[in-house]
């Protein structure tokens, strides 16, 4: 059996459906060649219906690739991050066949029956993160430009793998795949995510398990909400009590926590690991109680605020008109800067009702020169759009057209429409975390809609790409975060990486379906819309 499917970069139409139907069906129960004759049972094997994000193209080449015990993964020699790249799909891998993959040095393509990951011959036209991924019944090959590419890459095998590949247990293989050539690359730049640490506090763990499932997806963005009216979760040397005051208490009124620089450090680092960019905030003028509360100096009157527990927004403004404001925002802005090694600093500036618009406008302008000055590009939600905005910064959309004048003067936008991608968003009336002020989400209304085309005037070479951000009022456990994530993330992952003309949701509920067991192989406890066919 031969199929040749080219996917999409144009619109998926009935003869496509109809190849892909084919390959679902028969794909995993495909007559086995003469090869396989003598192994007992057949080599299940799954292409098209087990990807998420889906690539740029696929096709099916017939046969397939088996992983035997004693395969290994083979990388170029001296290239440190190709070793830690093939350690992090061999640990995966090693866990549920019980294989003990070595990762070793070829150059040039190494024996048959292993795994080979190289930058050699890279294709610089597939970007940073694209890949190209070659299964014959030999090898199983991955080429890119850049690791990450490898590393996007090596999700894309894991996917082709069976689904209990993700288990944290040993399982009987056998752990085939098939022959496949995909050559693949994102559509956008900016494929990410948002944990709010502030309402509900999360530490490293919980922070590193989202970013394994992140990582799954090829999402590539962690923008990290460290700071609001409940809680201030980072330590900043120069204000101490702001953690050890100002993160003592979360929604509610249980105890908090905050993130001591070396475990923001911990996280930062297993992100990049990740090829995973970190983003932390720190939202000012508003939502800024938690500050206010560990140093009276930062309120007008001179007055601590009580701590707040609630979760009302819009009440809390840092003093715009005193220096001690600035002093604040640049040691923190100084710090935060020293320990983030990615290139941006996201400062809020959301919701600042509390602030009159003049003085919101000035203060954005004075933060923006703060920002600039220790070399990072800031970020803010939509409202910093109000200012005017120097040194390119990036505008993160969640509910208004406010966005549409910077973007017209070439403000670059990410998509976090409220009504389509917050993650906090109940799926329907019967989701009892969340809120639902923006609306229900269900997975298909997560997944049917482009950024391209949310806000007129905000068009895709405006966008960089879209963000999910995860506020956590109602959400108190790791547990918690990952439901109202998922399935809906995977969703957003897609919408990310695949091109908008391949994208159809009749098509896609069969992928995420799949996606059921290799979810549950990934222990994640999550939503089962009736949407979706499981398995
Ligand atoms: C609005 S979106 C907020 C957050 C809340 C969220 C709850 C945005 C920039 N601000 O402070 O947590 O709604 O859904």
């Amino acid at each position: 059996m031969f199929h040749v499917l080219l996917l999409p970069r144009r619109p998926f139409h009935v003869l496509q459906a109809a190849l892909l139907f084919f390959t679902l069906v028969l794909g995993s129960c495909r007559t086995p060649s003469p090869t396989e004759m003598s192994t007992a049972k057949p080599v299940p094997t799954f292409a098209l219906s087990s990807i998420i994000p889906m690539p740029d193209s696929v096709k099916l080449l017939g046969g397939s690739f088996v992983l035997n015990p004693n395969a290994n993964i083979y990388v170029e020699p001296g290239t440190v991050e190709a070793r830690s790249i093939g350690q992090f799909l061999a640990d995966i891998v090693g866990r549920s066949t019980g294989y003990n993959l070595q990762v070793l040095a070829s150059a040039g393509a190494p024996p048959r029956g292993n795994i080979y990951l190289t930058t050699v011959g890279g294709d610089p036209t597939l970007g940073e993160e694209g890949y190209v991924l070659t299964v014959t019944q030999d090898l199983a090959t991955v080429v890119a430009y850049q690791p990450a590419g490898l590393f996007r890459g090596i999700q894309t095998v894991r996917q082709l793998l069976p689904p209990s590949i993700e288990s944290s247990t040993i399982q009987p293989g056998p752990w085939g795949m098939a022959a496949v050539t995909i050559r693949d690359s994102p559509r956008f730049v900016w494929r990410g995510t948002m944990l709010d640490l502030s309402r509900h506090f999360f530490g490293v763990q919980d922070v590193k398990r989202y970013l394994d499932l992140m990582a799954y997806y090829k999402l590539n963005r962690f923008h990290l909400h460290l700071t609001d009216d409940q809680g201030w979760r980072i330590v900043i040397n120069s204000w101490p009590n702001l953690a050890t005051y100002g993160g003592s208490t979360q929604v509610g009124g249980a105890t908090g926590g905050y993130l001591t620089q070396a475990e923001y450090s911990e996280i930062v680092a297993y992100a990049q690991l990740r090829y995973i960019t970190v983003i932390p905030e720190i939202d000012v003028p508003g939502h800024t109680n938690a500050a206010l509360a560990s140093y009276a100096g930062l309120n007008c009157d001179g007055v601590a605020r009580s701590l707040y527990t609630g979760i009302g927004v819009g009440f809390s403004a840092l003093c715009v008109s005193k220096e001690t404001t600035y002093t604040f925002v640049d040691d923190v802005i100084r710090e935060l800067s020293a320990l983030t090694p990615g290139p941006f600093i996201h400062i809020g500036g959301d919701e600042a009702f509390a602030t009159a618009i003049p003085e919101y406008v000035r203060f954005i302008e004075r933060v923006q020169t703060i920002v600039q000055s220790y070399g990072k590009q800031m970020i803010g939600w939509e409202e910093i759009a109000q200012s005017r905005l120097l040194y390119g910064p990036i505008v993160q959309h969640w509910y208004s057209n406010v966005v549409q004048g910077a973007a017209q003067q070439g403000t670059k936008v990410i998509m976090s429409p409220a009504s389509k991608a917050y993650l906090d968003m109940k799926y329907d009336n019967s989701t009892t975390l969340g809120q639902d002020w923006a609306g229900y989400i269900e997975v298909k209304d997560a997944y049917t809609w482009d950024p391209a085309t949310q806000v007129s005037g905000v068009a895709e070479s405006n966008i960089l790409g879209l963000e999910a951000p995860l506020w956590t009022e109602t959400i108190q456990t790791i547990a918690e975060v990952e439901y109202m994530a998922f399935p809906r993330l995977a969703g957003y992952a897609e919408i990310g990486w695949s091109r908008e003309a391949g994208r159809n949701w009749d098509e896609y509920k069969i992928r995420l379906g799949e996606h059921g067991s290799r979810l549950t192989a990934l222990g994640v406890k999550f939503y089962r819309t009736p949407e979706v066919p499981w398995k």
